[in-house]
């Protein structure tokens, strides 16, 4: 079993409802256990222009999935709540399931990084790891409490 990260996220139609629906539609994939949830919080768009606000929160995942698969189910449960991946490109959303970490492990290939490349910079991301996981450390990055220190 890995212990795995996914960020969660929606600025389209019910956003609360989508995301607690997300986490229960990832709970019922086979490999795939729901271990905590975190609170959701509105924040401001970051780096997008203008949008709606966001609903962001984070899951930790118990899982027997490899990274690999475990992306193609989080893009998998995306598109069931209506997500269209359009690459480089930031537009509003109705959910966001970012693989934030997956285990201690760094991962850079095509279609595949984790650490999340953008984790450390995002407040919006490292509120709700810190609240799942107060020490969690990132792998190559340091403790969540001291990246959010560095981040306004
Ligand atoms: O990568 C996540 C999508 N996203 C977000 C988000 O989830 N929350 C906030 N506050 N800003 C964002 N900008 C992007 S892109």
């Amino acid at each position: 079993m890995t212990r795995a990260y996914v960020g969660l996220g929606a600025n389209l139609g019910d956003r609360e409802s989508t995301l607690h629906a997300a986490v229960e539609a990832l709970g019922a994939e086979d490999g795939i256990e729901v271990a905590a949830v975190s609170t959701l919080r509105e924040t401001e768009p970051v780096g997008v222009g203008e949008q709606p606000l966001y609903l962001n929160g984070a899951v930790a995942l118990e899982t027997t999935l490899t990274a690999r698969e475990l992306l193609a189910q989080l893009l998998t449960v995306e598109q069931r709540f209506g997500r269209v991946r359009v690459p480089g490109e930031h537009g509003p959303r109705t959910l966001d399931l970012d693989l934030l970490l997956y285990g201690d492990e760094e991962i850079d290939e095509p279609g595949l990084s984790v650490p999340h490349p953008r984790l450390y910079q995002r407040r919006f991301v490292l509120e709700p790891l810190a609240e799942l996981a107060p020490g969690l450390v990132v792998p190559g990055r340091g403790s969540v409490e001291a990246l959010l220190s560095g981040v306004h």
